[in-house]
């Protein structure tokens, strides 16, 4: 064991070497730091002799994104690695094995996926993924269901929300997401081209309403054990694999969170589809396909959430006739608040998106902007009157009309 400091990529090395049962003894071993993400470093270590490779990622005691001056919690290292583990026994297909958590270093060494890539850069690309609304539902389903007051024995749940208590990531949420896009705070970073857009918000209160409501079930609402940062940055993908990775974000929270943060960065690209897209045609086709994945993914959440509750439900009252369509629409309800708070936050707050800010046509980019502000706002005011998966659709079709 030895004393946390941030590792060299020769120390990384060293580091791999020690893992069990991974490379071969005395064999050459190669090392890059990879980590484009904000917050960590991330070690790629590769056995060139057999091809045989590990990631090892190490949290950083700041924020990257924004410095040293941005001080971090390493513990956020025990969360992701925990919940990796918890996600892995009830979906071993849908995310990295970990090899090793180091307490001491804040580092985990997990499964190199380098075969996949990061799912926003295939959207980018225009790329499709069939397979993949299937997956992240399931995923969704059986990690929120198992590990909420449903599908879990109660008294082990409530150790499990203080297992994952995660005060400061929670903050950076709540401030990011729920807070300063909606003032003028100093972390945002106001595309100057929107500028009026962005202000029209800071003075509207039904917006800053609604926008209250959802912080307040952020806040408060520890249904399940979520990624707490699910994003397309989030995912690794390929034609037939999807894998999640980077919960460090982890917290007991509303289910609606995570559901949103996969339709909010679907739809984040879905805005920017005038950069992307050769023509009208193929614009509209991509757009369709994201559309389609949205819905998919609902309809997956939805029939196998229901699924599992009917066969392991272990709460006698909420078996009760009529809870389990009441207990649905509110995460309906929730998810449509959640993907527009998320889509909104990525336009002009701190951390934006490249489907985005990659488009060099400005006026493209603008409009992207303010596309993905009107589905944004859309949604967070409609959400607590929601009652299917279409209306959120309707609102994504109307800002693009
Ligand atoms: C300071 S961290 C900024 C953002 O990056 C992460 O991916 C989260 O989304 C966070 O809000
Ligand atoms: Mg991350």
């Amino acid at each position: 064991m030895s004393s946390y400091h941030a590792l060299s990529e020769a120390e990384a090395v060293e580091y791999a070497r020690g893992i069990p049962n991974l490379f071969t003894p005395g064999s050459e071993l190669t090392s890059r730091e990879i980590g484009d993400g904000n917050l960590n470093l991330v070690f790629h270590i590769t056995e060139p002799s057999t091809g045989k490779s590990v990631i090892l990622k190490q949290a950083l005691p700041y924020a990257k994104v924004v410095g040293e001056s941005w001080p971090l919690t390493l513990d956020r290292a025990r969360i992701e690695s925990e919940a990796l583990m918890i996600q892995e026994s009830l979906c071993p297909d849908l995310v990295p094995h970990v090899f090793v958590y180091d307490k001491e270093l804040a580092l985990t060494g997990m499964e190199d996926l380098s075969d996949h890539i990061i799912m926003r850069r295939g959207l980018m690309e225009g790329n499709r993924y069939p397979l993949f609304a299937g997956h992240i539902g399931r995923f969704l389903a059986h990690t929120m269901f198992f590990t909420s007051d449903l599908g879990m024995n109660q008294q082990e749940k409530k150790l499990r929300v203080k297992q994952f208590i995660n005060p400061e990531l929670c903050k950076i949420t709540e401030e990011l997401i729920f807070d300063d896009p909606y003032r003028d705070a100093d972390t945002n970073d106001i595309p100057p081209a929107i500028r009026d857009a962005v202000e029209a918000l800071w003075n509207d209160n039904e917006l800053k309403l609604e926008v209250a409501i959802l912080r307040t079930g952020f806040l408060t609402k520890a249904q399940a054990l979520l990624h707490g940062d699910l994003h397309t940055g989030s995912i690794f993908i390929k034609p037939d694999s999807t894998k999640v990775i980077d919960p460090e974000f982890a917290y007991y929270g509303p289910i609606g969170f995570d559901i949103g943060a996969v339709f909010a960065n679907l739809l984040l690209n879905f805005a920017a589809q005038e950069g992307w897209s050769k023509d009208a045609a193929s614009r509209e086709d991509y757009r369709s396909y994201l559309l389609g994945t949205i819905r998919e993914v609902w309809e997956t959440f939805e029939r196998e959430f229901r699924s599992l509750w009917n066969e392991h439900g272990t709460d006698r009252m909420f078996q009760t006739p009529g809870y389990q369509d009441w207990y649905m629409q509110q995460v309906l309800r929730d998810t449509f608040g959640y993907t527009g708070s998320k889509t909104v936050r990525r336009v002009h707050g701190l951390a934006q998106v490249a489907d985005i800010n990659k488009l060099e046509d400005a006026a493209a980019k603008e409009r992207a902007q303010r596309i993905a502000l009107q589905i944004g706002t859309g949604l967070i005011k409609y959400h607590r009157q929601a009652n299917s998966i279409d209306e959120l659709l309707d609102i994504a079709v109307k800002a693009v009309r």
